[in-house]
């Protein structure tokens, strides 16, 4: 069982990974309307991606015999300067992220809620991954900034990102 702090606390993550899935779709039709359909590829799986970060909480709050309650999901931002300025989004966004799941931490902890501290250890290492993804996109997308053939390349590479669903004991 979980409190209802932490029931609310984590219904709200909840969401804002589906905010995060809402965010990175509004990229990816960003960058189609762009001609860029490498880069909306590597944006729609983030997006599923995201989903997935979303219904591991919803999993996990089910399990522990608490509501899950779903509200209504921000509509993102739809337009950017620049491809520079989408990655740079990106990385701030997943910043963002790891604030947010390190307060999630430390309110079970402070909760003395230990299961649900040792269920956030999964984000707080894919926030690590997160993080690296995107600074990584955003020094190749630097790098192409005034290269129309390094940009090419880069959207040919973006094309290649698959989707794989998490695994069924991390779902
Ligand atoms: Fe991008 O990691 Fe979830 O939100």
């Amino acid at each position: 069982m979980v409190n209802e702090i932490m029931e609310k606390a984590l219904n709200e993550q909840l969401n804002a990974e589906f905010y995060s899935a809402y965010l990175y779709l509004s990229m990816a039709a960003y960058f189609k309307n762009n001609n860029l359909p490498g880069f909306a590829n590597y944006m729609e799986v983030q997006a599923k991606e995201e989903q997935d970060h979303a219904i591991k909480f919803y999993n996990y709050i089910i399990r522990r015999g608490a509501k899950v309650t779903l509200t209504t999901i921000e509509g993102p931002k739809t337009e950017w300067d620049s491809n520079l300025e989408v990655m740079e989004h990106v990385l701030k966004h997943e910043q963002y992220v790891t604030s947010l799941i390190n307060d999630l931490v430390d309110l079970a902890i402070e909760q003395k809620d230990h299961a649900t501290n040792n269920f956030l250890q999964w984000y707080v290492n894919e926030q690590v991954e997160e993080e690296e993804n995107a600074m990584d996109c955003l020094a190749k997308v630097r790098l192409a900034k005034d290269n129309p053939q390094v940009l090419y390349d880069l959207n040919n590479e973006f094309a290649t990102r698959v989707y794989t669903p998490l695994a069924p004991e991390d779902q």
